[in-house]
């Protein structure tokens, strides 16, 4: 049994010395025995995830962690290789934001066989082997949803005319994507006077969110509402409904989810109409987790991120406090 059990290690670390890692990777922190982790991020697409980075990387130099910091430039390819060389590079524990939700089994078998523990933070993998990493770190993106609909459906309760929503989804395949649009639409599509006629992917930037607006714009001239799956797309789109000549906020109203200082200032001014909050800030959670599991004490398998939503008058209020 044991010798099965180096075997697999070895094959492991094989493995992993053939694979040059993918993205940039730096390293922060000092001393001997600290913990040191291997963090893959997803990439830097948007102001949640420089935030994201931030709170991991100041967090870890609080908690004395060493952090292998790994940008994977949204390449789930470059995210693959990166804990690969985490593996051969024997961390003591590996934390990542998978940039979709499939296709991790193998990696992450990997870790396990070399008996370094996994923690996911802010999104989800949907591996039905949920022994291959110990927690979940993150937001309820389908609460998230949900929220952005219950907004919508007050705003319009006393219309009875269609409204025409277009939606601009995150990255194809994410948990936040999917979950954002399945609990948007647990809540909207028990009315049919809401139409979704348009939905698609920005990948959660700024840049792709506009060119996709201006499309839908193209193609449809009676658009009511926005919903947006982060700030960022939702800034890119306004920039393409002022330039149609329309007015955001009031002839086309917008619904974004994050609440960054960007996002929150545009409500504030009136050009979006809701934010949904999600709290890039994990970094601190984060390094409790890995020093517990470190530790061999117990943790939850999900630990779930407290937010709130934003109406306009609610942003002016606390825009000038907003740590992000
Ligand atoms: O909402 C978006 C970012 O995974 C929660 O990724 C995160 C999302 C966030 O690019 O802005």
């Amino acid at each position: 049994m044991l010798k099965r059990i180096s075997a697999l290690v070895l094959a492991a670390v094989l493995t992993a010395s053939c694979g040059s890692e993918g993205g940039t990777t730096a390293t922060t922190g000092s001393g001997d025995d600290t913990i040191t982790m291997g963090f893959s991020q997803v990439g830097a697409e948007s102001g949640w995830r420089t935030a994201n980075t931030k709170s991991v990387q100041d967090s870890a130099k609080n908690a004395g962690v060493t952090l292998k910091f790994s940008d994977a430039q949204q390449k789930q390819e470059n995210q693959i290789k990166a804990i690969r060389s985490f593996i051969q590079q024997k961390v003591d524990i590996i934390a990542f934001s998978p940039v979709v939700e499939s296709g991790w089994d193998t990696v992450l078998q990997e870790a396990k066989r070399a008996n370094i523990p996994v923690i996911l933070t802010d999104r989800a993998v949907d591996s039905a082997d949920t022994t291959l990493y110990k927690t979940f770190l993150g937001s309820d993106f389908v609460e998230e949803g949900k929220k952005a609909g219950q907004w919508l459906v007050e705003e319009y309760k006393s219309s009875t005319d269609p409204v025409n929503v277009v939606e601009l989804q995150g990255t194809t395949g994410s948990a936040p994507a999917n979950d954002r649009k399945a609990g948007f639409l647990e809540v909207v599509g028990a009315d049919p006077k809401f139409k979704i006629i348009a939905s698609q992917t920005g990948d959660f930037t700024r840049a792709k969110g506009k060119e996709v607006m201006e499309a839908f714009l193209k193609s449809n001239p009676d658009i009511d509402v926005l919903y947006a799956h982060n700030d960022d797309m939702g800034l890119g789109a306004i920039e393409a409904i002022e330039g149609a000549g329309k007015v955001p906020g009031k002839d086309i109203k917008i619904i974004t989810v994050d609440a960054v200082k960007d996002g929150m200032q545009a409500l504030a001014d009136g050009k979006i109409n809701f934010i949904v909050e999600c709290s890039p800030l994990l970094g601190p959670q984060l390094m409790d987790l890995a020093k517990k599991v470190l530790k061999g004490e117990q943790v939850p398998t999900r630990v779930v991120t407290e937010e709130t939503t934003f109406t306009q008058e609610q942003a002016k209020e606390v825009l000038s406090t907003r740590q992000y």
